[in-house]
């Protein structure tokens, strides 16, 4: 019996058609791979990227449409879905090209409204097992890292159904302190069985929240590079049929459309195929967001020096220095970069296998984007590396109110009854986490699976307390049923060695976390709603590989009075 693990490790993106048995059929003639490399520059805000335009004072108006974009000369037009400010996007010159700009502590109101065709067009497979009205395109925009009542939040516990054509969202962001930080937020779409299908086609964008230290204008009261040295980088791996449309492969298994993980051929770097980016020799902040469906990245910055100083939560409190930076879907990195000694380099950004215990599927995809460094500089900017940041590092105080086991449980691999379940539960299933409010919890995942998924909580941000080795086979064979380990059983009996704490990159607060094979990783979290929002409020937690989320790794919570 081959396993799934097996399976995969055969080459999405190889070039050849290969079917699978229980698995994928993929790579049909993809033409990605060949695409010549380093060809058009970055698309950078302003240049590539549009800076969304508000209608009126803290309101923006977008509309989800449907354009076209060349991602690489060698492609035809490939179609896209995109979030239009009212502007028409001539200025989006890829994929991912949209960017909010906000002020951290000033709320605003938002309206999406669906211009999108009415069912699904062909290369975009939907599985109508997953969907609540088949092959209707039904959207919901969802702030990541947002903290909004659950109304705002674009979470399809609220509305199973999502928008349809003509309808509109209306939602309010609080942008409120001190959960709302100066930091990059992302907004993407999270329609019900269709979230990994409405971001290929690019329903994705940036949110930048700023705030009286962090202007992103140079010179800045933190001392770090703003202006044209602060460069936003959204890497996301895809496959191309021949005609341009995006290559979104479809299960062999019978009855089955659904995919275990997308795993592209060709790297995306803020919406164009294998750019290049100019640089002058000198320090960069570089904000990073894995927009991956499926694939951990471990980027290689080709020998410059780097520190860290925000992930998802918003600044630190002091900056990391860094050799590598491993992140998963929706996982986002606050970088520092010196070229200043690398005047004339020609630098590979590359993506490496992550290290263990990191555990991922993916075949290989090596190359990111090329990196020129300018021979001299035009403006030397900050030369050096703040001792220390406007930003906090996370440490919750006590007490804990209550301690949950979620356990992560992948069932009949391969088969067409194929799942990945929380607590052996479907999303449909009322909620079971039921946080008081204002009071603090440490959440522990039971990862059950062979993979590393990085798990999301709708509306707080996490402490990540550290990772536990255990016995999950002992485990497994004392409670596991047909749908897995039941929630709430605590794996602290199997541990086979002491807690790992949280990993230097984890020193701020998170939205998303690794959560690996073969340990229990422990997040702490206090359960406040936003100003004026009163309880029972819904929200959803669920795995950021988004293939995983539509089936059906994805389970509401309740923020009880
Ligand atoms: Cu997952």
């Amino acid at each position: 019996m081959i396993t799934r693990r097996e399976l995969l490790q055969y080459g999405v993106g190889a070039g050849a058609l290969l079917v699978l048995p229980g698995g994928m059929r993929s790579a049909i003639a993809s033409p990605g791979g060949k695409l010549t490399k380093y060809v058009e520059p970055l698309p950078l805000p302003g240049a590539g990227m549009v800076v969304a335009t508000p209608d009126r004072a803290d309101h923006y108006s977008f509309t989800q449409t449907q354009i076209a974009r060349q991602l690489h000369p060698e492609l035809p037009p490939t179609p896209l879905w995109a979030y239009d400010d009212g502007s028409g996007l001539v200025g989006q010159a890829g994929s991912f090209g949209m960017a909010v700009v906000a002020q951290s502590g000033t709320p605003l109101e938002i309206d999406f409204t669906h211009a999108l065709p009415a069912t699904y067009p062909a290369w975009l497979p939907v599985d109508t097992r997953e969907t609540p009205l088949g092959k209707q395109v039904r959207l919901m925009t969802h702030l990541h890292g947002g903290f909004v009542d659950a109304a705002s939040d674009g979470n399809p516990w609220i509305r199973p159904t999502g928008f349809g054509p003509g309808e509109t969202q209306t939602v309010t962001y609080s942008n409120q302190l001190p959960q709302m930080p100066a930091s990059l937020l992302w907004f993407h779409d999270h329609g019900l069985g269709t979230t990994r299908l409405n971001v290929v086609a690019g329903l994705a964008a940036a949110y930048i929240l700023r705030d009286e230290f962090d202007t992103g204008a140079e010179p800045n009261p933190i001392g770090i590079p703003g202006g044209a040295y602060e460069i936003p980088l959204v890497i996301q791996d895809r496959q191309f049929n021949p005609d341009g449309t995006f290559l979104y492969p479809t299960s062999d298994i019978p009855g089955v459309v659904w995919i275990g993980e997308y795993f592209g051929d060709v790297m995306l770097v803020n919406g164009k195929v294998w750019p290049f980016l100019d640089v002058e020799p000198r320090l960069y902040r570089f904000r990073v967001l894995n927009g991956c469906n499926a694939r951990i990245l471990n980027l290689d910055l080709g020998g410059a020096p780097m520190w860290q100083i925000g992930a998802e939560g918003g600044l630190w409190d002091r900056p990391v220095p860094l050799t590598q930076l491993v992140l998963a879907p929706a996982e986002r990195a606050d970088v520092l970069i010196d070229f200043s000694r690398l005047a004339g380099a020609v630098l590979p950004m590359k993506n490496l296998r992550p290290p263990r215990p990191v555990a991922t599927p993916a075949p290989p995809l090596t190359q990111v984007m090329q990196v020129r460094v300018a021979p001299t500089v035009s403006q030397p900017g900050p030369t050096s590396i703040p001792a220390s940041l406007p930003g906090r590092a996370a440490r919750i105080p006590g007490p804990l109110a209550a301690t949950r086991y979620i356990t992560l449980n992948e069932i009949a691999a391969g088969t067409a009854s194929w799942v990945l379940l929380l607590n052996g539960d479907d999303f449909e299933k009322p909620p079971t986490e039921t946080p008081q409010i204002g009071t603090v919890e440490d959440w522990v995942y039971v990862n059950l699976t062979a993979d590393t998924h990085p798990m999301h909580t709708h509306l707080i941000t996490v402490q990540v307390i550290g990772r536990t080795p255990f016995d999950v086979d002992a485990y497994q064979a004392i409670y596991g049923r047909a749908t897995g380990v039941p929630g709430g059983i605590d794996p602290t009996p199997f541990a086979t060695g002491p807690m790992v704490a949280a990993e230097p990159t984890e020193r701020g607060f998170k939205d998303t976390v690794k959560v690996n094979p073969g340990y229990f990783t422990t997040v702490r979290a206090r359960y406040d709603l936003p100003e004026g929002v009163i309880t029972p409020q819904t929200y959803v937690y669920h795995c950021h590989i988004l293939e995983h989320e539509d089936n059906d790794m994805m389970r509401p919570f309740t923020i009880m009075p």
